[in-house]
């Protein structure tokens, strides 16, 4: 195994580039202190967006189709490096190497799909009311985006945004979380690779990268010269950008808080529903946002449930999530820890039965924060199971009657992700019909994490409403422009009006 140190280098991060600055990134799996990096200057900001803004006029005249060849190079160089960013992966944000490396699978998939894209920027054809006029839709590169990134899926997301952005012809300002930005550091190495290929009709300022702490987001998210602000995090940070955006007419792609739920049917396959449970609630331990927090079980079947999923928690492997056979990494920090920690006190206090839940500190590296997950028998859906922790708890709820369950799957504030399992095809299409699940993304049969990139990411209410990935989440980094062509010698006026002068 590379220690982390060889995987910057192997990366093409530069030992100088990794010491002497003022941001301290450390290692959830063990503390250890993995760089000090040198951070943006506010005062540089607007030389950052000028040199955008530069960007862009250039970019946009450069063919889609040759804009998505830069975009599959950049796929075939991810597809080199991905051994070693998976790994940067495992050591800036804990994941275990198989979450690691799926987290660059899923950039080297969104690429392939931008590739594709970058032919297919479709718009209409519409008829017009007046003879001898031509109606159409065009889509257009609408400037830069400012991409702002979880530490939780500190590179897919951003590839995401980035591979859509740069075939729809905007430039990318990117400013990771303060936690991790290493990984945006070696994928801006990565696009260097990528850029170094590509040619001369790339200019520079494509992708810039932010190092540091909120102010910077700040300016970019006040700034009409980036009009398009896509922000992944917290539901709190959500409610910070979204305002200030929407206040300068900015566009922004928010994805936010989840509480994900999962409704089991009398009839649903238990073996299944179990490995589908236990893989949702405590991958990544517990801290994606599509992360399965809610349980809610059909009485009858709900006490073999519990059980089954108490005895499948017990053996879960934790420890260093580079291990062979690990499955449950650290938390990301202290404050994530306490979080969970306080989480389960409320719960206990709100009526609730903890299993599991406790701290780990033997057969796991010194200096990480690593919890056993809990399940957690609820009386009811109480406050803090409506509330968002970002942590592997499982709240667990029973139910009689299928609507009974659909209002509570829907009686939280977050829309994210949600499914059912059943053998019954009439409750399955009731899950997905109009009044089933009211979240972006509702599923038969299987979790709600874990999504593939063809079909759009994000979700409504306190999730933001955003969109991202593939279907045609493109056009959220489009300008969409209606054009009448008249090819008459006539000039007819919409609606019949006669105006003759
Ligand atoms: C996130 O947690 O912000 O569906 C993204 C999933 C992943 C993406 C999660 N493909 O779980």
């Amino acid at each position: 195994m590379r220690t982390a140190n060889e995987t910057l280098s192997a990366l093409g991060l530069d030992a100088s580039e990794l010491t002497g600055g003022s941001l301290t990134v450390t290692s959830p799996i063990d503390g250890a202190v993995l760089a000090k990096i040198a951070e943006t200057a506010v005062d540089d900001m607007p030389q950052i967006l000028a040199d955008s803004q530069t960007a862009f006029k250039a970019w946009r005249t450069v063919p889609a189709p040759r804009r998505g060849e830069l975009v599959r190079l950049l796929g075939e160089e991810l597809r080199a490096a991905k051994d070693d960013l998976g790994a940067l992966v495992s050591f800036e944000a804990g994941k275990i190497t198989s979450e690691g490396l799926g987290e660059v699978q899923e950039m080297i998939d969104i690429c392939d799909f931008a590739v594709g894209l970058s032919r297919q920027l479709y718009g209409l054809t519409i008829a017009s009311e007046r003879s001898g006029h031509r109606m159409m839709e065009t889509w257009h590169p609408m400037g830069p985006v400012g991409v702002i990134s979880a530490f939780n899926f500190p590179v897919a997301v951003w590839c995401w945004n980035a591979a859509l952005a740069l075939v729809c012809g905007d430039p990318v300002i990117w400013k990771p979380s303060e936690k991790t930005p290493l990984t945006a550091m070696a994928c801006a190495k990565v696009f260097d690779r990528a850029l170094a290929r590509f040619g001369d009709d790339a200019p520079k300022g494509l992708l810039q990268v932010l190092i540091g702490g909120a102010d910077l987001g700040e300016v970019l998210v006040d700034s009409p010269k980036v009009p398009i602000i896509s922000a992944t995090g917290s539901t709190r940070m959500g409610r910070a950008v979204a305002p200030r955006v929407a206040a300068r007419f900015g566009r922004s792609i928010l994805e936010l808080g989840g509480n994900n739920a999962m409704i089991v049917a009398p009839s649903a396959d238990l073996e299944m529903a179990v490995r589908a449970i236990v893989f949702s609630a405590v991958g990544t331990a517990g801290q994606r946002c599509t992360t399965l927090r809610r349980l809610i079980v059909h009485q009858s079947i709900k006490d073999e449930l519990v059980a089954r999923l108490v005895k499948a928690y017990a053996g879960l492997p934790i420890g260093h999530p580079l291990a062979e056979g690990t499955l449950i990494g650290p938390l990301v920090d202290a404050a994530a820890g306490d979080a969970m920690a306080a989480a389960l006190d409320a719960a206990k206090a709100q009526g609730g039965t903890v299993h599991g839940g406790e701290k780990v500190t033997e057969n796991v590296p010194a200096g990480g924060v690593y919890m056993r997950p809990a399940i957690v028998e609820m009386p009811e859906q109480s406050d803090i199971v409506r509330h968002e922790t970002f942590a592997p708890i499982l709240y667990v709820m029973t139910y009689d009657h299928l609507d009974d369950a659909l209002d509570m799957q829907n009686n939280v504030p977050q829309g994210l992700s949600s499914c059912i399992f059943t053998m019954n095809m009439r409750e399955a299409e009731r899950f997905v019909s109009d009044d089933g699940s009211d979240c972006g993304i509702a599923n038969v049969n299987i979790g709600p994490s874990g999504a593939e990139i063809g079909g759009a990411f994000g979700g409504e209410k306190e999730t933001g409403g955003g969109r991202e990935s593939g279907s045609d989440a493109w056009r959220s980094y489009m300008r969409r422009q209606t054009n009448t062509l008249n090819y008459s010698a006539e000039l007819p006026l919409a609606q019949g009006v006669s105006f003759d002068i």
